[in-house]
């Protein structure tokens, strides 16, 4: 990695604080209108590297973002995005997340791989994903942008861990060859009321080509998933608001559900 700069010291400290403080702040790139899509990758790695030196947080697999279609047209781009996801992301059904600890979380539903093998590579299909796949399972992704009102450029939402905040995987996992992977329909509802319904093809098409994509992004950085990762593929619907008090639950086709409630 090339020498860290002071002004890319300031970002690591300037987002990692919004974070612990719950704090939102403006985007970076008001302050550093130059920074590049790559230095934005290199900021996601180095506010990683502070996290793990000063709270011992470990990767524990790989998020995407962006992959509707719907989502890049909003942000004027072309292309999806990748962050890490967190030790201390991971979240669970039966503990309720706290409000107090987020800013403006939001909540996505999506579809959890678990790597029964390392892969990496710059030419990776979604047929080696699913080869090296062990099982699926539907998921919550939370996010939480530390900008404020969730307004950022691509290079911003990339230094910040793409709003990476908290995760729930639900209890049925399976195999990816069990299940038509394309299509699974899933219905998402807050507080017993039907908020978002979507399906497994708003991911770039397919899950697995959505992080096949990942894959050789992270390939050409010289980086790859391992065995044991869990990779959260990209959401299938909009993401919904949620505060203290609401319980929000996915049901997936074939996969059953998975649910969190917020305190
Ligand atoms: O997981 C996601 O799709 C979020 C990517 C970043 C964009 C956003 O915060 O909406
Ligand atoms: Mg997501």
């Amino acid at each position: 990695m090339p020498l860290l700069t002071n002004r890319k010291k300031s970002i690591i400290e300037y987002l990692y604080t919004a974070e612990c403080e719950a704090r939102e702040v403006v985007k970076v790139t008001d302050e550093y209108p130059d920074l590049t899509i790559e230095e934005a990758y290199e900021l996601q790695d180095r506010l990683l590297a502070h996290k793990l030196k000063d709270r011992g947080t470990k990767i524990v697999g790989v998020k995407l973002g962006l992959t509707s279609k719907a989502k890049q047209k909003m942000m004027g781009v072309n292309e999806a995005i990748y962050g890490y996801l967190h030790n201390d992301m991971l979240a669970y059904e039966w503990e309720a997340i706290n409000f107090a600890e987020l800013i403006h979380p939001k909540v996505e539903p999506e579809i959890a791989f678990l790597m029964a093998e390392d892969l990496q590579g710059e030419t990776i299909t979604a047929e080696d994903v699913i080869r090296a796949t062990k099982y699926i399972a539907p998921a919550l992704e939370i996010i939480d942008s530390r900008y404020k009102d969730f307004r950022f450029t691509l290079v911003d939402v990339v230094a910040d861990n793409c709003s990476s905040s908290k995760f729930v995987v639900g209890s049925k996992w399976v195999s990816p060859n069990a299940i038509d992977l394309e299509n699974i329909g899933m219905v998402m509802s807050k507080n017993g009321k039907v908020e978002q319904t979507g399906s497994s093809a708003a991911v770039l098409g397919h899950p697995a080509t959505a992080i096949a994509w990942a894959v050789n992004e992270l390939g050409a950085r010289g980086k790859g998933l391992k065995k044991g990762d869990i990779i959260l593929s990209g959401a299938m619907s909009e993401a919904i608001a949620f505060m203290q008090g609401d319980t929000v639950i996915a049901e997936f086709d074939g996969l059953g559900s998975v649910s969190m409630h917020c305190k």
